[in-house]
C-alpha cells in the first residue's frame, strides 16, 4: 500500500502525468483513501519538487510536467472529495492574487470546502483585488479566501483587506488566507481575519467562520 503512495509521489516528480494517473486509479481500486492519495502521494511528491526547483536540481519545465500530473491527478480524485446532497453552509469567495499563477493548493482548498458543503465562487488565479470584493459584493458572500505562493504577491492580499476598509465591508465581509509563504503572525500583519496552514485546516477555519456569521 505504502509502496504505492511512494510510487505515486515519484513519478509526479518525474512529471509522468498518464503514470501518475494510472497509479491513482490502481490506488482508488486497492482502496487506498483520496485523501491518503492527496497527501501522502500527490502533495508529498509536489512538495519534493519545490525544494528540488528551489536547489536548481530541476528547472520550470520540469515544475510545470509535475504541475500538470497533479492537475491531472486531482481531477480524478475531486468527485469522491466532494459528498453530494450536503446542505449549505455558506458562500466564499475564493481566487490566487493578482501577480500569481499557483492555482493547484487553491483548487485543492476549493474541492475541499465544496466537500463540506461551502458554496464555492473560485475567481481563479491572477486574480485583480476589486474582482474579489466586487463579486463577494455581487454574491452576497460573506466570506473572501485568497491564496499566494509568491512573497512578492503576498501584499495583494493586503490590498484587498484595505478595499473592504475603504468601502466599510470589512465586519460584513471576512478574509482567510493561505500559502506557503504566510504564517498566522503575518497573515494578522495583512490584516487578514484568519489563516489557514493547509486544505484541512481551511475547512475547519472556514466552517466556523461561516457558523459565526
Ligand atoms: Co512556482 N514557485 N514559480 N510554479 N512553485 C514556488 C511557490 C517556489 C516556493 C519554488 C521554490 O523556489 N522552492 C517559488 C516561490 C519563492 C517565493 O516567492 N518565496 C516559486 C517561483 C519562484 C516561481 C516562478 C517565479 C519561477 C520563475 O518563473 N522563475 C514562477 C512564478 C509564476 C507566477 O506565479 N507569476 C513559478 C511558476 C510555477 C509553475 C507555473 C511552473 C507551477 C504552478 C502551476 C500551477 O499552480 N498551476 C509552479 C509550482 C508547481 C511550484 C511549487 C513547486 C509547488 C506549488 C504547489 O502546487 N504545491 C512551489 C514550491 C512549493 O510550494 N513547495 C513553487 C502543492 C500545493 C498542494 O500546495 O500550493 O502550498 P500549496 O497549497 C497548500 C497550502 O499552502 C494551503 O493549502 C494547500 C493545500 O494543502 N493553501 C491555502 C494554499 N492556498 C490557500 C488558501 C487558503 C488556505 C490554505 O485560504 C483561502
Amino acid at each position: 500500500m505504502m509502496e504505492l503512495l511512494a510510487q505515486i509521489s515519484e513519478q509526479l516528480q518525474k512529471g509522468e502525468d498518464e503514470t501518475v494517473l494510472e497509479l491513482t486509479k490502481k490506488a482508488l481500486a486497492e482502496n487506498l483513501s483520496p485523501n491518503d492519495i492527496l497527501n501522502k502521494g500527490l502533495i508529498a511528491g509536489m512538495t519534493v519538487v519545490g525544494e528540488k526547483f528551489r536547489d536548481f536540481e530541476i528547472f520550470l519545465p520540469d515544475v510545470l510536467l509535475s504541475a500538470k500530473a497533479m492537475t491531472a491527478a486531482v481531477d480524478h480524485l475531486k468527485p469522491l472529495l466532494i459528498q453530494r446532497d450536503l446542505p449549505n453552509i455558506g458562500k466564499i469567495v475564493i481566487g490566487t492574487v493578482q501577480g500569481d499563477l499557483h492555482d493547484i493548493g487553491k483548487n485543492l482548498v476549493g474541492i475541499m470546502l465544496k466537500g463540506i458543503g461551502v458554496e464555492v465562487i473560485d475567481l481563479g488565479k491572477d486574480v485583480p483585488p476589486e474582482k474579489f470584493v466586487d463579486t463577494a459584493v455581487k454574491e452576497e458572500a460573506g466570506l473572501i479566501g485568497m491564496s499566494a505562493l509568491l512573497t512578492t504577491s503576498t501584499p495583494m492580499m493586503k490590498k484587498v483587506i484595505e478595499i473592504l476598509h475603504e468601502r466599510g465591508l470589512n465586519k460584513s465581509i471576512k478574509t482567510i488566507v493561505g500559502g506557503a509563504p504566510l504564517s498566522a503572525a503575518y497573515a494578522s500583519d495583512l490584516g487578514a481575519d484568519d489563516y489557514a496552514s493547509d486544505a484541512a485546516d481551511a475547512v475547519e477555519r472556514v466552517t466556523k467562520i461561516l457558523e459565526e456569521k
